[in-house]
């Protein structure tokens, strides 16, 4: 990993030592009161059996804390005697019964000036928690640290209608209510809600015929929004129960809408807090795309039940070990809701998008990191989507049948237990039998391996040699070969399949051969069997035949967008080059195939993003110029229209869907073939006038964002988006989506002083997260050829604004930071305007450990 120079200590994975006192249990009292919340805690602690019994200090982990009286026994511990600095509280051993002993300490907090949102904080009026990774030492003094598991009582006090906290309700009466956790977890778990909240109600009866309270709790108002994502919390508890066999465990399970949150969703034991934006959706509020996030991230939240808080991770360098695990179990979900295929596909868009990304760049990391300063800063799409992926190959490799018996004996060896990811292959090996020492790699090596395949065909002999090799990345110059699993097919000349099957590469040279009367074209990688950048020779005609061939839908989509990929770096390059009619023929062959998805269809005839060739001239050494970029796949999306021709406006017509809007895949994926045909259509004639016509007569928000994103992306907007505003300048979640368009697809030459315009409305409400991201976020992710533009002004305004908000909120200040990652790759002018953006934002006194951990592994030299 980079070299970081903060002064924060860095923390180490081989460092790693048991707690010193366990803690079984927890008796929290929360008296609420926005500016000083008064928190007494009693912790049933006793020292750890498994070490050696010479006496330890006492150490508590806080942070923002007044403290008001500390005891233990019962009696008072005194000031003296306690060694308090800004991260928490040691009290030496002397003072420390080696026997079991009750910890009492009175706290004070101020969740009305909590902007960072971490901790118990407030949001327009609303008491809430979010205590992963280290919040709740915000709360109060704890030794605070996943593996350290307890069971929970919580009594709140105050005069909120609706008062919260994990497990089951044991009582409540005016102005107090109490809550039993009985499942021991870590504190970072830990929730409490408060506010006017109103409950939307169902419920589940388990297999076993137990029947579990469901509630969505909501502002007054928003309960109509809350349908889908009951339907969606439902189907996730059937479906857990199916595939892995997981029952929900207490009598109620709660999700709580919250507007001011950093990032989507958070697991707390029975009382999930969610960003709004992933729980409230209408027909005329929401995006298809909306509903699918919302269902994927239910689920999410729901399946870290068992893989998360029963059995969790031993310290937080084993993140991947919930996370990883989670998003597998997210998006197998999602692709038995839905199609599988294109699930698949949208995977892999946003794996290359955000993870291989990262992974060419200065903040390159393994699954499992070895050393951070801030692990916030480590919730990353490495930990979450390559974890997933690697989980993935797991599964391809053992076959699924031994994947599900090594859950199970995952479940049953481990329940109530904080893990480490040798604890999760040893049930892969116990359950197979196989030596999982090489594929443990996967875990600690950064990078994205390359795999270039060679072709032979001699007397009769069909052979493949493939080559594997990962380019260094920060900290890791010398990397080792690892397993990689290898779908492949292999299809005669009228396409027709011969035979498939799985290789599995385990060398870094390996060739394998067939005996073959005529030479065969071969399909690998099928469905991305591994997180690789697959390099093979291949031309317009070959990527064509596959695209119209394969049988895998993967790879048929695959073959369309590595060319679509190549196409548009070469045109960008050079104005002379265009579109081969033969893969121009192959799309329209694809466009006619009725027996094609039409959610299928509408992702092969989408384009790759600017960012996605941005990293792919990247990663043939070019220096890519976004503007060129963004001009180049404009005329590709010209020559894509005009060779459709006339099965463009039936394309439109024949997937308008009747009746009223539906959020099922179905009904999505053929609303999402007509805005790709309208896309086309108005990349052709953008003066006709279709997505005029549909922005005024859609009756739900899908066909109106669609039609709205095509008028911005023309710099025709003006007029819809003065309409949209005028209908919506109430709902927060459908502004967002306002500021969001304009900032990620209003064209270059106006991006950024229309970006600037906006951060000067009243209603940019930067403080919160889903506003700033819906701007600043949007922009310097979603609007490549604006961000990057030659003035260096959009640098200039993001790194302006990152500044300003870092004071407030370090965590959403130091995600934002990571648009930066791929400075490197760009010509001297960018190169340098972007790292001197950095460094401004670097040189500010009393920038956060977040967001200075972040500046420093950016600009750090020891990088590829
Ligand atoms: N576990 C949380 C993420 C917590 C992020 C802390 N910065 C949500 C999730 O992955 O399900
Ligand atoms: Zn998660």
């Amino acid at each position: 990993m980079a070299r970081v120079d903060a002064e924060a200590p860095v923390i180490r994975l081989a460092d790693y030592l048991p707690p010193t006192y366990l803690t079984d249990r927890v008796e929290l009292t929360v008296r609420l009161s926005p500016g000083a919340t008064r928190v007494r805690a009693r912790l049933h602690m006793r020292p750890n059996p498994a070490l050696p019994e010479d006496p330890h200090d006492l150490h508590f982990e806080g942070r923002a804390l007044k403290l008001i009286s500390a005891a233990i026994d019962g009696q008072t511990v005194p000031r003296n005697a306690q060694a308090l600095d800004g991260e928490g509280l040691r009290i030496p051993a002397e003072l420390v019964p080696q026997r079991p002993f009750v910890w009492e300490a009175e706290t004070e907090i101020s969740p009305d000036t909590n902007t960072a949102l971490e901790g118990l904080y407030m949001s327009r009026g609303m008491y809430c928690t979010q205590c992963e990774a280290q919040g709740f030492r915000k709360i109060t003094f704890f030794p605070d640290r996943p593996d350290v598991m307890a069971t929970y009582k919580v009594r709140i006090e105050g005069d909120a209608p609706v008062m919260l906290s994990n497990g089951n309700l044991i009582g409540s009466g005016p102005g107090w209510a109490e809550w039993e956790d009985p499942h021991p977890k870590p504190c970072y778990l830990f929730a409490l809600v408060a506010g006017d909240l109103r409950a939307v109600e169902d419920s589940f009866t388990t297999r076993s015929g137990r029947e579990v309270l469901l509630q969505i709790w909501v502002r007054p108002g928003d309960e109509p929004r809350c349908g889908y994502a009951m339907d969606a919390l439902k189907r996730s508890m059937a479906w857990d129960e199916e595939v892995y066999g997981r029952e929900y465990d207490l009598d109620r399970f709660m999700i709580v809408a919250v507007d001011d949150f950093n990032m989507g969703a958070m697991e707390n034991k029975g009382l999930n807090i969610f960003n709004s934006k992933y729980v409230l959706a209408s027909p005329e509020t929401a995006t298809d795309t909306d509903y699918a996030f919302i269902e994927s991230i239910i689920a999410h939240e729901y399946f870290h039940n068992w893989t998360g808080n029963r059995i969790t991770c031993r310290d937080w360098f084993q993140l991947c070990l919930k996370e990883g695990l989670t998003v597998f179990r997210d998006q197998q979900f999602s692709a038995d809701q839905r199609s599988a295929a294109v699930k698949r596909i949208e995977d892999v868009i946003r794996l290359r998008s955000a993870q291989f990304r990262e992974d060419a760049g200065p903040l390159a990391h393994p699954v499992r990191p070895e050393e951070y300063i801030e692990i916030n800063n480590f919730y990353t799409a490495t930990v979450y989507e390559k974890g997933a992926e690697v989980i993935g190959m797991l599964r391809r490799l053992v076959g699924p049948e031994t994947y599900a018996k090594a859950l199970d004996l995952y479940f049953q060896r481990h329940d109530g237990e904080a893990c480490t990811i040798e604890d999760w292959l040893k049930v892969f090996e116990d359950a197979s039998g196989r030596d999982l020492t090489q594929f443990k790699r996967w875990y600690s090596q950064a990078g994205t391996p390359r795999l270039k395949v060679r072709e032979s065909f001699e007397a009769g002999e069909y052979s493949l040699t493939f080559s594997q090799s990962t380019p260094p990345t920060p900290g890791q110059p010398v990397k080792a070969p690892l397993v990689i699993p290898v779908a492949y097919g292999l299809l005669d000349r009228e396409g027709a399949e011969i035979e498939s099957g799985v290789l599995e590469l385990t060398n870094p040279v390996q060739r394998f051969s067939w005996a073959m009367t005529e030479q065969p074209v071969p399909s690998l990688l099928r469905g991305f069997s591994a997180p690789v950048i697959l390099e093979r020779p291949s031309d317009a005609a070959g990527r064509a035949f596959l695209l119209g061939h394969d049988s895998d839908p993967f790879n048929k989509w695959e073959a369309g967008r590595a060319h679509a990929l190549d196409l548009i770096g070469r045109m960008s390059r050079d104005a002379g080059v265009t579109a081969e009619p033969e893969y121009l023929d192959a799309l329209s062959a694809l466009a006619e195939d009725d027996s094609l998805d039409p959610a299928f269809k509408a992702l092969a005839l989408g384009l790759p993003s600017v960012e996605d060739v941005i990293s792919a001239l990247a990663e043939a050494g070019h220096a890519p110029d976004p503007g060129a970029i963004h001009a180049a796949r404009r005329r590709l999306e010209v020559a894509i229209a005009a060779g459709l021709g006339e099965m463009l406006p039936a394309l439109y017509q024949d997937n308008d869907v009747p009746g009223p809007y539906l959020p099922d895949a179905a009904a999505a994926g053929r609303r999402a073939l007509r805005a790709r045909a309208l896309g086309l259509l108005t990349a052709l004639e953008p003066e006709a006038g279709r997505a005029e016509a549909q922005f005024a007569a859609a009756d739900n928000m899908t066909e109106r964002m669609s039609a709205l994103s095509l008028l911005v992306a023309h710099g025709r907007g003006a007029e819809a988006l003065a309409e949209f505003e005028a209908v919506w300048s109430s709902d927060r979640l459908v502004m967002d989506k306002w500021f969001a368009v304009q900032a990620s697809l209003t064209p270059p030459e106006t991006a950024v002083e229309t970006v600037q315009a906006l951060a000067r409305r009243q209603d940019f409400d930067w403080k919160n997260p889903n506003r700033f991201r819906s701007l600043v976020g949007a922009f310097a992710s979603g609007n490549a050829a604006g961000f990057h533009a030659e003035s260096g002004a959009g640098y200039d305004f993001v790194i302006d604004w990152l500044i300003r908000l870092d004071p407030v909120n370090p965590q959403t200040t130091a995600r934002l930071t990571t648009a930066f990652g791929t400075w490197r790759v760009f010509g001297a002018e960018r190169r340098d305007a972007m790292r001197a953006a950095l460094e401004r934002l670097a040189g500010q006194p009393d920038l956060s450990k977040d967001a200075s951990e972040m500046v420093s592994r950016l600009l750090t030299d020891d990088t590829p």
